[in-house]
């Protein structure tokens, strides 16, 4: 027997990998809608079809299937059956890393030393997809669904310097009792230590009525009181290492401005993003210009994490953001700064449940 035989493992190989490939990809497609990790699954099954091109009329001459071995003993036993979504896509994973390794090395075999790092490229690439497939798609502990219900609807920030002489703890209180479901802590001019007594106290508050806290920026801050979430920006730390050091219960969010920002973002592991800003804001001392509503659009419609719309949103223009389909809003100036914080809150509450 010569080489020839080795084609025919290639060939069987790059249509296991191929077919897990696809199958992986259609789950995100039609039921996770993920459209971004649908198309990185539809280019790796290109690449990975295309690039043993130049062996194909070699796989063409060695296809046999009907005289394959292993078809009998497959269709026989039920080792393959699949109870749930997750067991499919960890099989599938499976299949198409053994595929690929065993493409590696058959094309060493004939001597074929690049086309060989190129798959060993491609299955270290699916590695890392199999990792963030399982973070993003699959929701093992429910704290993704249960996000779809916590960054929904008003989402407030405190900013002690537009509060009319209100102290944070006074402005949080209004929020709660206008029934607030949503809050964060982000106060920039203020030392630590009087940042995390005014946390202590916010925990407190927030714990005892049942609505989510959110720290801005301080993520041992975030730690220490046992926030929800932590809220950090574009200049941070990276969000895996933060992931690392708060754990999977807790909630990270991230300002992001652009598309790609948004992507990598949900890529990461990031639970929501801040989407942002729509419209001028001067809240903010280091914001970027008006992102646009187009950019509230592509996030609509490309990114299955939560997110919240953010910057310069106003009452009066707030019919826009939610006629493009936009389910949470966050407001600064808005709230903190008006006369009757519990009377715009209910105003604005009542505009996003109608969605006008
Ligand atoms: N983040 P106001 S804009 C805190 O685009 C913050 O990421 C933004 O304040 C972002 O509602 C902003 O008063 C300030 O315009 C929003």
């Amino acid at each position: 027997m010569g080489l020839d035989n080795l084609y025919r493992v290639l060939d069987a190989n790059v249509n296991r990998a191929s077919e897990g490939l696809r199958v992986l990809e259609d789950l995100a497609r039609f039921y996770y809608n993920d459209r971004l990790f649908s198309k990185r699954l539809k280019e790796l099954r290109h690449d990975v079809r295309k690039n043993v091109s130049k062996l194909i009329p070699n796989l063409i001459k060695s296809r046999d299937s009907v005289n394959d071995v292993g078809l009998k003993t497959s269709l026989e036993l039920d080792i393959d059956m699949k109870n749930s979504l997750t067991e499919l896509a960890q099989a599938n994973f499976k299949r198409i890393q053994e595929a690929l390794r065993t493409i590696e090395e058959s094309l060493k075999v004939l001597k074929e030393n690049e086309l060989s790092k190129l798959y060993e490229g491609y299955r270290f690439e699916v590695y890392g997809l199999e990792k963030e497939y399982f973070k993003v798609m699959i929701d093992k502990n429910g704290l993704r669904s249960k996000l779809n219900e916590i960054i929904t609807g008003l989402y407030c920030i405190t900013s002690e310097e537009h509060s009319k002489g209100r102290g944070n703890i006074e402005v949080v209180e209004k929020m709660i009792k206008a029934g607030v479901k949503v809050i964060q802590y982000r106060e920039k001019k203020k030392s630590l230590l009087e940042k995390y007594n005014e946390c202590l106290k916010i925990r407190e508050m927030t714990l005892a009525s049942g609505v989510t806290f959110i720290v801005n920026d301080n993520i041992d801050m975030a730690m220490m009181v046992k926030a929800d979430g932590v809220h950090i920006g574009q200049d941070d730390l990276p969000i895996e290492r933060v992931r690392e050091l708060v754990g999977e219960e807790m909630i990270i969010g991230i300002s992001t401005h652009s598309p790609e920002q948004a992507e990598d973002a949900a890529r990461r592991g990031a639970d929501y993003i801040g989407v942002g800003p729509l419209y001028r804001t001067y809240t903010k001392d280091d914001v970027c210009e008006p992102v646009g509503l187009e950019y509230l659009d592509y996030v609509i419609k490309n990114i299955r994490i939560p997110y919240v719309a953010i910057g310069g949103i106003k009452e009066h223009n707030m019919g826009e953001v939610l006629a493009r389909g936009a389910g949470c809003i966050a407001m600064v100036t808005e709230i903190v700064g008006a006369e009757d914080i519990e009377e715009i809150i209910r105003r604005v509450k009542s505009k996003i449940s109608r969605g006008v």
